[in-house]
């Protein structure tokens, strides 16, 4: 299938606002993938399909997790903002036959980040914070700091999702944590004066 395909698909499943922000992410990822030497083709793609189950009905989104044979753990069940990453995953693969796990993965994991994460993913969780028509509060900042590394990228970012969550009293995923503390531990053994 084309990139142009792809999109067709996308644009039928959401509204105007939703496709003209994954058309948005999809351009700035594949700016950051040419930055920081990830793949720009998949980098376009991720950002094309990585919300296309965003607007989906729950209970079709819980069906597409299952055929894919994923299990949720509990705090994912109970956290329906974290669903359209994981079934997401699932529907590129379920219903589009993508098999790249670069892909997939970058998709997965765009919404809670986790440890180890790949250039792809890493490019795909900061293009959602900076693309062209974000404008919440801290959106500058997080704009230099894609411009001057992936690791202070990855690390506002991944900070800027948990204090925020911790401030609305919300559950946060594991995976979420794992990926604040792989960045934040580098980050303070390159700085040692930080204690
Ligand atoms: O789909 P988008 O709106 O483009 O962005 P996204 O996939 O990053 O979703 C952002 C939402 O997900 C935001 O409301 C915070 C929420 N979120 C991210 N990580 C976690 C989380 N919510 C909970 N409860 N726990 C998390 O770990
Ligand atoms: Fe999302
Ligand atoms: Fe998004």
């Amino acid at each position: 299938m084309t990139l142009k395909e792809y999109e067709e698909i996308i644009e039928k499943r959401m509204k105007a606002g939703r496709f003209k922000h994954s058309k948005n992410v999809a351009k700035e990822a594949v700016r950051l993938a040419k930055k920081y030497g990830a793949d720009p083709v998949k980098a376009e793609l991720a950002g094309i399909l990585h919300d296309a189950t965003k607007e989906t009905p729950d209970a079709e989104q819980l069906e597409l997790i299952e055929r894919a044979g994923i299990v949720l753990t509990p705090l994912e069940r109970c956290t329906r903002k974290l669903w359209h990453a994981i079934s997401g995953a699932a529907f590129v693969q379920v219903e589009l036959g993508i098999t790249d796990p670069e892909i997939i993965n970058a998709i997965r994991y765009h919404t809670t980040g986790r440890a180890g994460m790949s250039l792809l993913e890493k490019v795909i969780f900061i293009a959602d914070f900076t693309s062209a028509e974000r404008d919440y509060e801290g959106v500058d900042r997080m704009r230099k700091a894609a411009d001057k590394s992936l690791e202070e990228a990855m690390l506002e970012g991944m900070s800027f999702t948990i204090s925020d969550l911790a401030q609305r009293r919300l559950a946060i995923a594991p995976d979420t944590f794992m990926g604040y503390n792989d960045v934040a531990i580098v980050s303070s053994v390159k700085d040692k004066k930080k204690k």
